[in-house]
């Protein structure tokens, strides 16, 4: 069963958001005229269709307002994860394609920093004005801009590209809600906002996840190579009674190189080790 879909468009003022959250719905509910000023200043939901598929989108003013103070944008944000809770299942921060200024490339991490830091696991970039893409390829307009690939990439690679244009072509709704469901696993797993102290703490937990793989590794490998040197010295008195055996045959003495034998026994060992400790 298809699950309900409840999405959020952010960005910077005039970048196409609400003509987005049209094209998505496949009507014209958000006002997206042409004008010199942001029309956007409020938060607001429409509940609809799209490409037969139920969804709530939900429209933003712009991240760096013209109009309302960081305080302001803060609170319409907060507002608009209100409207689609429990979720959004994804975030969908918009860029005009061919235009990426400085506050365009801060957009994720001001999410970050006014919500948490982990909706950029439920955020995909979509880019308007694909009409000015032509017939170049999105991946390759994206490998040749470095900004863009380190947002795509803390987006986990994911993006799309809209023409609002032209609203009629239903096939890029239908492709931006297979990279939803995707991402939120068929609307199951959605964003979540943690609290300044629960970011506190999973940042804190990773870094001390990280020092106890580090202090365990450096343990197995202490007490790994104890038992080598002890497995070497007790095999001795066998080795030095091979080789005798050996110079008895007159085959000459066998080349043995300290420790090879037991690199082959610790490799394999080692690396198990690794995978326990990295899913933990
Ligand atoms: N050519 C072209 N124009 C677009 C596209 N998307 C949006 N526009 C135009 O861009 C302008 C701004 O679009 P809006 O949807 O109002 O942008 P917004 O981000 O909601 O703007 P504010 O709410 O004012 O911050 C409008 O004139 C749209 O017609 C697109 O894909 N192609
Ligand atoms: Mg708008």
């Amino acid at each position: 069963m298809m699950l309900y879909l409840r999405l959020v468009l952010v960005g910077q003022e005039k970048v196409g958001k609400s003509s987005a959250a049209n094209t998505i719905l496949g009507k014209k509910e958000f006002d997206c005229k042409i004008s010199s000023k942001p029309l956007t200043l409020s938060s607001r939901k429409v509940d609809g269709d799209a490409d037969g598929r139920r969804v709530s989108v939900v429209d933003t003013p712009g991240l760096f307002s013209s109009r309302l103070s960081a305080q302001e944008v803060k609170a319409e944000l907060l507002a608009a994860l209100r409207l689609s809770s429990p979720g959004p299942h994804a975030v969908l921060l918009t860029l005009q394609l061919g235009r990426l200024s400085e506050e365009e490339q801060k957009g994720l991490q001001t999410l970050q920093k006014m919500l948490s830091s982990n909706i950029s696991q439920h955020t995909i970039l979509l880019f308007t004005y694909g009409d000015r893409l032509d017939h170049t390829d999105i991946q390759q307009f994206i490998r040749e801009d470095n900004n863009l690939q380190q947002l795509v990439k803390s987006c986990n690679g994911y993006c799309h590209v809209f023409n609002n244009r032209d609203m009629e072509d239903r096939k890029q709704v239908r492709a931006l809600l297979d990279k939803i469901d995707s991402m939120s696993e068929g609307g199951r797993s959605y964003y979540q906002r943690r609290s300044q102290s629960e970011s506190v703490i999973a940042r804190a937990c990773g870094g001390i996840h990280q020092r106890c793989y580090r202090l365990i590794r450096n343990f197995y490998h202490i007490i790994r190579s104890g038992e080598t040197q002890r497995e070497w010295q007790e095999t001795r008195g066998r080795r030095e009674d091979h080789i005798q055996q050996l110079h008895a045959n007159s085959e000459g003495p066998e080349q043995i190189v300290p420790g090879q034998n037991s690199s082959s026994m610790e490799e394999p060992e080692l690396s198990r080790l690794d995978e326990i400790l990295l899913t933990c």
